[in-house]
């Protein structure tokens, strides 16, 4: 299996995320990414590339074009008023608010163009993202050539931000923009399968009155759990895309033969569908030993997970999210790969 991934990842390193009324240390970092190359490349899953560049239209067919222009500004505009901490929005267009006047200020901006505080902008957080996604794109490209199979490991990741929306360490969605791609390549149907820990809400809502895109995505419960309000069962999808969403919220303490008997029943929706490929938003947070998460997943599971998904005999493509135990995050992405791989 091909690997897509690119140093560049490094320019983007938030400082601080707010937390239960303190600003702590943000969990998406840059050793998240090391650790994954690392041991992907001890699994000896196959060639590690850097990703082709893509034209600004590859991001535009899912992300508006000014909220795309936005993250391109951002840091300058940030810049430009004197400060040199990392940018974070503190205002948001929320209930009572209009939705419809784009601010001009960079402070309205910010929160115009989120949906939470987690989502820092330093200096080099626009060239990381756009990277992300080319690794993304460029697996893609793979798959569309052809490939049975790619991982792009993408940071920061992407599933939380929507079409006009950065939020929860995310900022361009990029599995949205690779299913888009494939759609474009000419696969007529495209499957993503969520197991992030966090539901996809972005990638949800990306393709919710779509037919020809599936979403299917096991989560935490988002009445316990980020993103809180999105992610229920009853979302099926609306106008063409009726019965093309699929959500399985879970509780916390979900064990490994829990999360994998949910998986088994998204794993039957997406062969009914019978997609010309598939797309997998791989975070890995559904560990036991995740800070921030409430699963119990362990090693095996992950080598499960992937020998499952195996099962539905499409081409697929990996495409990293989230994962916050930096010492076992490597080891459990290859996990998944290795069990499809060897499947
Ligand atoms: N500081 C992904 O896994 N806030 N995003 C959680 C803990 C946001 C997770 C609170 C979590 C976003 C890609
Ligand atoms: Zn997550």
């Amino acid at each position: 299996m091909l690997t897509i991934y690119s140093d560049d990842h490094r320019l983007h390193h938030g400082a601080a995320e707010l937390y239960r009324g303190r600003l702590v240390p943000c969990f998406e970092m840059p050793a998240r990414a090391d650790q994954v190359l690392d041991r992907v490349r001890s699994a000896e899953l196959g060639p590690i590339v850097a990703p082709d560049r893509f034209d600004r239209a590859a991001l535009t067919r899912v992300h508006t074009d000014d909220f795309v222009a936005f993250l391109e500004s951002a840091w300058d505009e940030w810049a430009a008023l004197g400060e040199t901490g990392d940018a974070l929005p503190y205002v948001w267009p929320a209930v009572d608010l209009r939705q419809d006047v784009p601010p001009d200020h960079i402070d309205g901006k910010l929160g115009f163009y989120s949906i939470d505080a987690a989502v820092p902008i330093t200096a080099g957080t626009w060239a990381a993202v756009r990277s992300s996604a080319d690794c993304a794109l460029t697996g893609a490209r793979h798959i569309a050539g052809g490939a049975t199979s790619a991982f792009a490991l993408c940071r920061p990741p992407g599933h939380h931000a929507g079409a006009r929306a950065m939020a929860g360490f995310c900022y361009l969605n990029n599995a949205a923009i690779a299913a888009q791609y494939l759609r474009d390549q000419g696969h007529a149907r495209v499957a993503i399968l969520d197991v992030d820990y966090h539901h996809g809400n972005g990638t949800q809502s990306i393709f919710y009155e779509r037919g020809d895109v599936f979403f299917a995505s096991l989560h935490g419960d988002p009445k316990v759990e980020y993103p809180f309000f999105l992610g229920h069962a009853d979302e099926r999808g609306s106008g063409e895309g009726l019965g093309a969403n699929r959500n399985f919220p879970l509780p916390w303490g979900t064990t490994g033969a829990e999360y994998l008997a949910a998986l088994d029943l998204a794993l039957a929706d997406i062969a009914a569908f019978a997609p010309d490929s598939v797309v997998v938003s791989l975070g890995v947070d559904t560990f036991v030993e995740d800070p921030i998460s409430h699963f119990k997943l362990v090693g095996a599971d992950f080598t499960t997970m992937g020998q499952r998904i195996a099962t539905l005999g499409k081409p697929t493509l990996f495409v990293l999210e989230g994962g916050y135990a930096v010492a076992d995050i490597g080891g459990n992405v290859a996990a998944v790969l290795t069990g499809f791989s060897g499947a």
